[in-house]
């Protein structure tokens, strides 16, 4: 597959409501929209760094220059066969995951329309629709709380994941669960304690949740180790797991009992897979991660979560619950049974709305071979 051209777009979108979490509130999601022309067709991938180095070291910045000045290079003009081979030739380049995976997917959008093949069955994904819940940012209040859990529980989320950081854990997570004392919940921290502050979260082991996402350290898997044999509920790896060697180390070293894939934070969605596969073998269960994408990075997270590794609903939303207006025609909904279907046509399965990139373009920069 040859690479005629690829185009970075700068998008700034509305969130319809501030999404806030113990590393910052956002009212507005950035993005790079990747566009990449391989005769005659095109193929899109949604790099998902945001504008401030919060959840990740990359933001828009970093992944621009990372895009432009070294990934971009060593494709322009050049004949990529597939996923594997754009991993070895980026292999060079350290780190910048969000950067690589956002190329990967455009990779794998031109792969699939190439080949008449939707993403799903490229990856041998047997469902056709997944299990899906919806990830609630901190509010102002434990009642405003659960009023938010309480209008996406009227929506049809059979799964509830809401944001905690210290000083707002305990009270908020057990007013849920008073609320609504059957309903699949977990809290996600995004490393918000050390092993000393995590004493505090012991009173969440007597809620029920289903897991405890990234309580410590991004970089520390062994502190991880210590606090899960504290913990009867699972504790589950996100912002750790940025390697499928990683996922070996959290699994060897009992770390964690259940894995977050982001196949943005692992560098690829062939990453993902890897990871994946390497769990199910060890009997790890996975479930699919979410950057409040668009249409584009929805519709290949919904096709990487086809895969019958992923026991529990991803954090995979309905688009409204995202964006009032997305990028792609497509909109994405929730069923009456909590999942949401994956799509089915070439590639991705999703078209872009060029209107939609009128309004929300911020910069944009056509890449073409020397
Ligand atoms: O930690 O899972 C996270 C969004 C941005 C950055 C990190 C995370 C999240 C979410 C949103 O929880 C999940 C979604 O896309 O619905
Ligand atoms: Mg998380």
């Amino acid at each position: 597959m040859k690479f005629d051209s690829l185009t970075l777009t700068h998008l700034r979108m509305p969130l319809v409501s501030a999404f806030e979490t113990s590393f910052g509130r956002i009212t507005h999601r950035e993005c790079i929209l990747i566009t990449a022309q391989s005769n005659g067709l095109t193929g899109y991938g949604e790099c998902v760094a945001d504008r401030d180095p919060g959840y990740s070291y990359e933001t828009i910045g970093t992944a621009w220059h990372i895009l432009k000045d070294f990934i971009a290079p060593l494709l322009l003009g050049q004949n990529v066969e597939d996923a594997d081979d754009f991993q070895r030739r980026v292999d060079g380049i350290r780190g910048h995951n969000l950067a690589k995976a956002g190329v990967e997917m455009a990779i794998w959008d031109l792969l699939g329309k190439r080949a008449g093949k939707s993403l799903r069955e490229m990856f041998g994904g047997e469902k056709s629709k997944v299990d899906v819940g919806v990830s609630v940012g901190l509010q102002s209040s434990p009642e405003k709380l659960v009023h938010a859990v309480a209008d996406y529980v009227a929506q049809g989320y059979r799964r509830v994941k809401i944001k905690i950081k210290p000083g707002r854990d305990v009270v908020d997570a057990s007013s849920v669960r008073v609320a609504f004392p059957t309903l699949l919940l977990q809290v996600d921290a995004n490393s918000a304690y050390t092993l000393k502050t995590s004493a505090a979260l012991k009173p969440l082991d007597g809620l029920e949740l289903l897991l405890i996402e990234q309580p410590l350290y991004e970089d520390d898997i062994w502190d991880h180790r210590k606090l899960q044999t504290e913990f009867k509920t699972a504790i589950c790896l996100d912002e750790s797991i940025v390697t499928p060697r990683h996922a070996r180390y959290a699994i060897e070293m009992d770390a964690c009992r259940i894995i977050n894939i982001k196949p943005a934070r692992l560098g690829g969605l062939s990453q993902g897979i890897a990871v994946h596969d390497l769990c199910r073998s060890r009997g790890m269960p996975v479930w699919c991660g979410g950057m409040l994408e668009t249409g584009v990075g929805r519709a290949s997270n919904l096709a990487l979560a086809s895969l019958p590794g992923f026991t529990l609903p991803g954090d995979i939303s309905a688009s409204e619950r995202y964006y009032l207006r997305d990028i792609t025609y497509e909109r994405f909904s929730l069923n009456a049974d909590s999942t949401i279907d994956v799509p089915s046509a070439p590639g991705l399965g999703v078209t872009v709305d060029p209107s939609a990139l009128d309004a929300y373009r911020m910069a944009e920069i056509v890449l073409k071979p020397e």
